[in-house]
């Protein structure tokens, strides 16, 4: 059985890319959720992935760190992790290592926080890029592959790597045009975001660093977090 080291489901985007792949694809998995210890983490995750950084798949003692390695290893033990399709599968490869390498500014500005909602005041040049490229990539991926996922009818990795956007245009009410915009209600309604969703708000834990960078350019309008 496989062991996914995370930190909180509230805060840690890249721990929602496997996670969510993993329980999309059906893969079982058990999870170790190590909570963000409040300044440098690196060693409290130490002991558990060799980055000091999460997310961290072990199989059998071995780690497999890094999100994108994560799908990797992943696809090579079972179907469906990439589309099928070569075409739709080269795709989804390249917008997947563009969301892994790109996005600094939507990153900063709209951090994850699930429970948090967020008017925002400010909206840098290169946030309104990012979310140009977003909305361009969601809606080039569906037209050409068919729908309803991006790259096809299957969820793969490509929509668990930008799962985070979805969550984030969902505190933050980022909107891309066209498609993209039922892509983001579809994604929320997925069983495995909803389950991850749902722990989301449970937990009990409130990391300071994480909580200050919540609203950098805007103003929090709810907390729906019941934990
Ligand atoms: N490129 C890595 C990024 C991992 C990463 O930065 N994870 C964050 C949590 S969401 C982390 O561990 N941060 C701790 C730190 O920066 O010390 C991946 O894809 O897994």
């Amino acid at each position: 059985m496989y062991e996914l080291v995370i930190a909180n489901k509230n805060y840690s985007s890249w721990s929602l890319r496997p996670w969510v792949l993993m329980r999309a694809k059906g893969i079982a998995f058990t999870e170790k959720l190590i909570p963000f210890p409040g300044g440098d983490s690196y060693a409290t995750f130490r002991p558990h992935t060799p980055s000091g950084r999460v997310p961290c798949l072990v199989d059998s003692g071995n780690p497999i760190w890094d999100s994108l390695a994560i799908a990797e290893f992943l696809a090579e033990r079972h179907e469906g992790v990439w589309p099928a399709n070569a075409e739709a599968r080269a795709w989804a490869r390249c917008a997947a290592a563009e969301m892994h390498s790109s996005f600094e500014t939507l990153r900063a500005v709209c951090p994850m926080n699930c429970g948090l909602r967020v008017s925002l005041t400010k909206r840098p040049p290169m946030l309104e890029r990012d979310i140009a490229r977003i909305g361009e990539l969601w809606n080039e991926g569906i037209s050409r592959f068919g729908g309803p996922y991006l790259a096809g009818d299957s969820f793969t990795a490509v929509d668990a790597f930008f799962a985070p956007v979805v969550f984030r245009a969902n505190s933050f009410g980022l909107t891309f045009g066209g498609e993209a915009d039922s892509y983001v209600e579809r994604m929320l309604a997925e069983p495995a975001m909803q389950e991850w969703y749902e722990a989301a708000l449970l937990e009990p834990y409130r990391e300071p660093g994480h909580e200050e960078e919540a609203a950098p350019f805007g103003e929090i309008t709810a907390d729906y977090r019941k934990g």
